[in-house]
């Protein structure tokens, strides 16, 4: 059996809706985790609805509420996730937090498993400030898994994924760059571009995750699930895959056998081969409860557009911009994913 995962979420808050640690708190405890949450910022509701009022930690606050954890020995965690931090310098502050624990766990090793998203942007696109690329990158060589989703995986790599052969090339060069042992893609749309591959390519539509967990002669072995992808935007889904990862990958590995479960809570890269890919396992699992939670949000949320549609009154009042912005937050509040 797997024993009670203690971890520490180190992400948003938001008061409305499901995403980072209001995702991953919820996600993590009911798979039987048990989850101490540390808030970097504290929202009315995520950004994506494009206004919101709260606050930011400042890397100061986030130090004060970890020391106060190490204060009266409150820091026995087996993972760490680490998700959307707001500055450089909170990025800088959530790194000294893992490295902090990592050092507490030295005595036993295999007892500390750091997740850390590099939360950096999506679509072609920023959306934290420049200096964060950089703290990132210096962090990165620390964790344990990584979740980078397909731009995160460009910026890290320096390579344009357009292909698998070029998805395979980013994971390796991440691999090689940050000495990082794991890293699951979290999201790839391969625009049937990948003709000169000698791999089949995905059908259209669908969403490519790719993972890789290195040997020790330094050569990376990759898996990779297609899934269908649906037609509906939804904030969170990275919070939701790295929550499901932590206790999917944890359940993995101690199901991969006694020798494993005796030796270390959390096994070696070359252990994790020998034990047929609990990364591979977890992410099959993590992307089948993923599917069907969005494929009911998305159900919802066409009911819910649809008797809105029915019930809104002609708004001849309004300007057509004020009429568009209503429009967004109607269509966005839809898609708040369902938990
Ligand atoms: N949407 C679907 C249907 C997925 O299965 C996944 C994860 O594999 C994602 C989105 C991932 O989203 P993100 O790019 O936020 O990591
Ligand atoms: O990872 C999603 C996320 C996290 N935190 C905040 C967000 C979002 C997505 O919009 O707004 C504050």
């Amino acid at each position: 059996l797997v024993p009670e995962t203690r971890v520490l979420a180190v992400a948003s808050h938001v008061v409305y809706g499901h995403v980072g640690n209001t995702m991953a708190e919820f996600v993590m405890q009911s798979l039987g985790c048990d989850v101490a949450a540390l808030n970097t910022v504290h929202f009315s509701n995520h950004t994506g609805y494009r206004q919101f009022k709260g606050t930011r930690a400042t890397a100061q606050e986030i130090t004060d509420l970890y020391q106060g954890l190490c204060q009266s020995n409150l820091t026995d965690f087996d993972v760490m996730l680490s998700g959307y931090a707001p500055s450089a310098a909170a990025v800088e502050a959530v790194g000294a937090i893992g490295i902090d624990l990592q050092t507490k766990a030295a005595s036993k090793p295999g007892s500390f498993f750091w997740v850390l998203d590099p939360v950096m942007g999506d679509q072609g696109r920023l959306y934290v400030n420049d200096d964060v690329v950089p703290a990132y990158k210096k962090m990165i060589q620390h964790a344990d898994l990584i979740l980078p989703n397909q731009f995160e995986a460009e910026v890290l790599s320096g390579i344009k994924i357009t292909s698998l052969a070029t998805l395979a090339e980013a994971i390796t060069a991440i691999h090689r760059i940050y000495k990082v042992p794991h890293v699951i893609i979290t999201s790839v749309q391969l625009l049937k571009l990948s003709h000169s591959d000698s791999t089949p390519s995905p059908p259209d539509n669908y969403l490519t995750v790719i993972g890789s967990t290195t040997r020790s002669d330094g050569s990376a072995r990759l898996f990779r699930v297609d899934v269908p992808a649906l037609d509906c935007f939804f904030s969170g889904t990275g919070d939701m895959f790295a929550a499901l990862t932590v206790a999917r990958l944890r359940e993995a590995v101690f199901a991969a056998g006694p020798e494993l479960r005796n030796t270390a809570s959390w096994v070696s890269p070359d252990e994790v081969v020998s034990a047929d890919l609990p990364l591979a396992q977890a992410t099959l699992k993590v992307l089948s409860s993923m599917h069907s939670v969005l494929e009911r949000t998305m159900e919802a949320r066409n009911a819910e557009l649809a008797s809105a549609a029915l019930v809104s009154a002609p708004s001849g009042d309004l300007s057509v911009e004020e009429q568009q912005k209503q429009e967004h937050l109607r269509r966005t509040k839809a898609a708040e994913v369902r938990l």
